[in-house]
């Protein structure tokens, strides 16, 4: 698909842009079923790059304390109780520039085949990947990695300068390689203009296969970052986004990621209409608040949506024939 013809997607009149998602999402997904995803950063801050809207890099004085690796018992305990709560996938962050082959690297290994015995989706985002890292991942269960692009390639480096957008593609080429669902997306709000958005999705779209699973994140603004006093994005940016994601990319999960907090459930069930069809739960994400998990069951409850189960979406990666 090219640029031209997502951008026309993304421009058309948001009402009539919704329709049409919502009318795709409903072809291709059960609508009403949200899969609730569970995070946990299994090492905090700290962290040696640059990218402008985190609070765990090390070089911006933000309120993060940083924390040493979990140990894998008590990352154990965490999926065990998130799966108690209703969540079928478990996703372990570790704010890495990259993973080394250490002690580290052999936990993580350690918690990915514990959480797998669990019956639930595996999911780690631990930074660049090398093609036997992914497969050592891969041999312990892990179900999916994410590793987002964040933005369009011209506007990259407006954010991130320490590893570069071909880095990005090369861990997401390393984990597809090694047969792992590769979960990517990104983030609006960081300053970019609209054509940096659709550029985005673009990229997505256009690689080899699209991804399986794609966050959309709205930046968090966090004391202490270059982003910091970033104004929050609308709902009516969001909802472009997921509707344009899912008119393009029509079986992928779109995750309503970071910026949940501040919407009303009004504004997530439009995104939920537009195509979103997963969030994640837990009064944290990574660093930053999340709703509490009482008042999104109360959502699921006013919106009578069904919690979907783990491993419905195995490879189900296509991009848009029709339009
Ligand atoms: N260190 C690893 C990496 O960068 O791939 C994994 C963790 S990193 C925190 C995962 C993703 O969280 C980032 O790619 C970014 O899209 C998102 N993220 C981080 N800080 C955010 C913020 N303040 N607001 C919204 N999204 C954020
Ligand atoms: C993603 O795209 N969003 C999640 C998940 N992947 C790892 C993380 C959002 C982090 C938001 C900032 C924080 O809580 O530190
Ligand atoms: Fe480090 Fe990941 Fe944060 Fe970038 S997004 S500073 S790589 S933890």
């Amino acid at each position: 698909m090219t640029f031209d013809q997502i951008k026309e997607i993304y421009n058309r009149p948001l009402l009539e842009l919704i329709y049409q998602s919502s009318d795709i999402h409903r072809k291709n997904h059960q609508a009403g079923e949200v899969q609730v995803c569970t995070l946990l950063s299994v090492k905090t801050g700290g962290c040696t790059e640059d990218c402008a809207y985190c609070p765990q890099a090390a070089r911006y004085h933000t309120d993060v304390k940083v924390h040493k690796l979990l140990d894998p018992e008590d990352v154990l305990n965490r999926a065990k109780e998130a799966k108690a709560n209703g969540s079928t996938r478990f996703c372990m962050g570790a704010a890495w520039r990259e993973v080394r082959d250490n002690r580290d690297f052999d936990n993580v290994l350690a918690m990915v085949r514990e959480v797998n015995k669990l019956d639930m989706e595996v999911c780690c985002t631990l930074g660049m990947l090398s093609a036997s890292q992914a497969e050592k991942l891969k041999e312990a269960g892990l179900t999916a990695y994410n590793h987002n692009i964040d933005t369009s390639e011209e506007y990259y480096d407006k954010v991130i300068t320490t590893r570069t957008y071909e880095d990005r593609l090369e861990t997401i080429h390393n984990v597809s390689k090694a047969g792992i669902s590769v979960c990517s997306g990104g983030i609006i709000g960081l300053g970019e203009e609209e054509d940096a958005r659709i550029g985005m999705i673009y990229t997505l779209a256009n690689l080899p296969e699209p991804p399986e699973s794609i966050p959309v994140n709205a930046l968090v603004p966090v004391k202490g970052t270059p982003l910091e006093n970033m104004e929050r994005v609308s709902v009516w940016e969001m909802l472009r986004m997921i509707a344009t994601i899912r008119i393009v990319v029509p079986k992928a999960m779109i995750r309503l990621s970071a910026g949940r907090n501040e919407m009303p459930i009004s504004e997530q069930a439009l995104c939920f209409i537009a195509g979103a069809n997963s969030i994640f739960a837990g009064d944290k994400l990574l660093t930053t608040p999340n709703p509490a998990f009482t008042s999104d069951m109360e959502m699921f409850e006013i919106l009578g949506l069904q919690p979907r189960v783990s491993f419905k979406n195995e490879n189900k990666n296509e991009v848009a024939e029709v339009l």
